[in-house]
């Protein structure tokens, strides 16, 4: 996939800039509680570094924040004796977490790291852990300083000429908190189950492939069967097949995130859940099988939370049985800024499918239902036949843009529903949406509102006119509270959402 190169560029340009804080990275294992540097001026001003992800609760992204204090001090959260000076966020660019503290005067700082700043009342002495810290001298007010967080656990190195030259050999060898460096290359058969809490991560110029080639997987469920709870980051899985017809490329058995994965031609993408899945620039395509009736590229089969934000979700492959792009039975899903896309082979049934109802956000997705598709509709909401209902069976569709090329329904909601859609470009034959409360949704069959349909591209034209500025404002819709900040940018990213006046209709902004 080329972005990968452009990512490595952004990646490689911000290690150099951190180059200082690797070597402080090295030493920091010996004594990883406390430590000292100074400042090297590369621009700007301020404290500023990477946080490895394996130090991160990614479930709650909330919750990430540096806190930064005065001198030499033990961390305490915000109302307690040892108030922070200042409290920044962590924030993310594609699967690389930094921060950046600005405004110091030179001095002795120190650094700490939590899970729980969304927990951390301002004016009470709360419970609020820290996951590591350092302490930093800051010699020069005028230039930036560079420090970065590295992983507490070990870096075990996988590859040709590395330490394991097995995947499979290190998570065996792994402890929790470890991480699992895995070197471009392929890794042919080579499966595991991962059950200690660790960080997958793909490094070099191209992701590493892990894929099977010759016979079924033993283990009868995938290539990774992840019982821990496992990050997989910049990673190529493919081919994974089982004697029951349903192997996974992973197999998810506890919390999970997935982060710039490519996760290809297996029985099913990922099958299963935890109580939380994040799955996040990523790219799912040819998943599935001709004649099975339960293959899917996304199958989370259980759960609380299941999050999918700005990935590529496409051409799942299920010939005239049932097989789906999306489908999930978690109680709460945010379906976010992703392409989700029948295309040139595709063949899923439907493109997102929540069979049981749940809390459930689909917002700012492109969606295209093909002719190859056979099912009736392009969205399933809740069918009474599949599973039982959640307590929740709200549904909010907010600034989709959905292509029916096939003639069909965009939705079909079960009974017993609230479904709320809205700001939604409405592209095909059907020009009705079942939604009970709905407004501000345009329906069209002119190709020429989009820049080039014929490619996939649903942008809006230079000449569209109708979309542009016709949005509700969101934060008139009953009980809908989360921002629509973002754009689905091809393949597997995104950009902030600019409103230029009013909000458009669909999912992206002229
Ligand atoms: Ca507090
Ligand atoms: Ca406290
Ligand atoms: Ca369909
Ligand atoms: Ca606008």
């Amino acid at each position: 996939m080329k972005s990968f190169t452009s990512r490595l560029a952004i990646f490689s340009a911000f290690s150099a800039l951190l180059s200082a804080s690797e070597l402080v990275a090295k030493t920091i294992q010996s004594k990883p509680t406390s430590i000292t540097i100074s400042s090297a001026a590369v621009g700007g001003s301020g404290i500023a570094g990477t946080v490895d992800s394996s130090l991160l609760n990614r479930h709650r992204t909330g919750g990430n924040a540096i806190y930064v204090y005065a001198g030499t001090v033990t961390p305490n959260d915000r109302g307690s004796a040892t108030s922070p000076l200042a409290v920044v966020p962590v924030t993310q660019d594609l699967c690389i977490f930094s921060y950046s503290v600005t405004g110091l005067a030179a001095g002795t700082y120190t650094l700490a790291l939590t899970q729980q700043a969304d927990q951390d009342a301002a004016t009470t002495d709360d419970a609020i852990s820290f996951i590591s810290q350092a302490t930093v001298t800051y010699s020069n007010a005028a230039s930036l300083m560079s420090y970065s967080f590295p992983t507490k656990g070990r870096v075990l190195k996988v590859g040709a000429g590395q330490t394991y030259a097995k995947l499979s050999q290190a998570v065996q060898n792994s402890l929790n908190g470890d991480v699992i460096e895995i070197s471009s290359g392929d890794y042919i058969d080579d499966f595991a189950t991962v059950s200690n809490s660790v960080t997958l991560r793909g490094v070099g110029v191209t992701r590493p492939h892990i894929k099977r080639v010759a016979g079924n997987i033993s283990n009868g469920k995938g290539i990774l069967v992840t019982t821990g709870k496992v990050t997989v980051e910049n990673v190529e899985i493919s081919g994974a097949k089982v004697a029951d017809e349903n192997g996974a490329a992973i197999r998810i058995e506890n919390d999970i995130t997935i982060c710039n994965a490519y996760i290809h031609d297996s029985e099913d993408g990922v099958l299963g859940g935890g109580v939380n899945t994040l799955i996040e620039y990523s790219e799912f395509s040819q998943n599935g099988l001709t004649d099975c009736g339960y293959n899917h590229n996304i199958y989370i089969s259980d759960g609380d939370v299941f999050v999918l934000k700005h990935s590529y979700i496409h051409d799942a492959v299920c010939g005239t049985d049932t097989g789906h792009n999306v489908k999930t039975r978690a109680k709460n899903n945010y379906i976010l800024y992703n392409r989700i896309a029948n295309e040139a082979t595709g063949t899923a049934s439907d493109q997102i499918n929540v069979p049981q109802g749940g809390l459930t956000y689909i917002v700012g997705n492109v969606i295209r239902e093909s002719s190859k598709s056979h099912s009736n509709r392009i969205i399933l909401y809740y069918d009474g036949g599949d599973g039982a209902a959640h307590a929740s069976r709200d549904l909010y569709l907010i600034n989709n843009t959905i292509i029916s090329d096939n003639g069909e329904a965009y939705l079909t909601p079960g009974g017993g529903t609230t479904v709320r859609a809205y700001n939604n470009l409405l592209w095909g034959s059907p020009k009705t949406i079942s939604a009970a409360n709905q407004s501000n949704n345009i329906f069209s069959t002119d190709t020429t509102v989009f820049v080039n349909k014929a490619n996939y591209d649903y942008h809006l034209s230079a000449t569209a006119t109708t979309p542009i500025n016709a949005g509700m404002n969101i934060s008139t819709i009953t009980g809908f509270t989360l921002p629509v900040d973002f754009e689905y940018v091809h393949p597997t990213n995104k950009k902030a959402r600019i409103l230029n006046g009013i909000i458009d209709v669909g999912a992206h902004e002229r």
